[in-house]
């Protein structure tokens, strides 16, 4: 008679190796950062997929960097690449279902600062504009020069979620579709000989009340933390699909 703790053999192996893997693999933090390129392609620009797992309900900051000039056309290079690139941020919420991404999975987009992101707010997800009366109050704090770099404080509900990165502007059919169609990278105006087949981005991340951990493009928020074992093991399943998942959706 099997075990009812019995796992598959190649389940098992994987895990070993995963868990094998955890010096090399775990970042966890209240404060950490990713980043990414987008590319220029024949059709238009790429765009990046980012899975937030949110263990429990909760809050925390988001900030991009991708703007590598200021509104006056002053440019640095803030990433320190030795290039300057030009993205302007369109960042994308969908609920991730497991499923390909379906257009009626969108829940909210966040394009710059003090633009449309305090409009949403719901059971699900909320998003508070970091602009103030007083200022940008961490839409800076990575560097940005430009409003068109959003930082905003996002709140979910527990769940799984997709997270898109890409060059203004991808509207829900384009996202389904897998690229930003027509879309090109944008430089200052007057700028010689811009970098136009790629550009570089880095998405902040903190929160004063959640965990927050990285893993490639997965990352876990928690309002605890755990072990870092834990953590590994509990993306792992995930990725193996162990972990049911809630297929109604998040919206009353
Ligand atoms: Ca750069
Ligand atoms: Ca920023
Ligand atoms: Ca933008």
């Amino acid at each position: 008679m099997q075990s009812p703790f019995a796992l598959k053999p190649s389940l098992l192996a994987a895990s070993l190796l995963l868990l094998a893997l955890i010096p090399l693999a775990h970042v966890q933090a209240n404060t950490t950062a990713v980043s990414g390129t987008i590319n220029k392609i024949g059709a238009g620009t790429t765009f990046d997929t980012w899975h937030i797992h949110m263990l429990n309900a909760g809050s925390f900051n988001i900030d991009l960097l991708g703007y590598e000039a200021n509104a006056a056309g002053a440019t640095a290079d803030l990433n320190g690449d030795g290039e300057l690139t030009f993205l302007d941020p369109e960042t994308n919420f969908y609920k991730d279902t497991g499923n390909p991404l379906a257009a009626a999975d969108f829940l909210a987009r966040c394009d710059d600062v003090n633009n449309n992101c305090s409009a949403v707010n719901n059971a699900t997800i909320k998003l508070t504009d970091s602009y103030t009366s007083t200022g940008n109050s961490i839409g800076s704090a990575d560097g940005s020069l430009h409003k068109r770099d959003p930082s905003f404080t996002v709140t979910l509900a527990a769940g799984d979620y997709l997270y898109l990165v890409a060059d203004y502007r991808l509207t829900p059919t384009e996202a389904v579709s897998g690229i930003n169609g027509g879309d090109a990278f944008s430089s200052p105006s007057g700028f010689v000989n811009p970098v136009t087949d790629h550009a570089d981005y880095s998405i902040t991340l903190s929160s004063a009340t959640m965990n927050i951990a990285t893993n490639g493009q997965n990352i876990t928020v928690s309002s605890v933390p755990l072990p870092a074992a834990v953590w590994l093991f509990a993306s792992a399943l995930a990725g193996f699909g162990l972990f049911g998942r809630k297929k109604t959706g998040l919206i009353a």
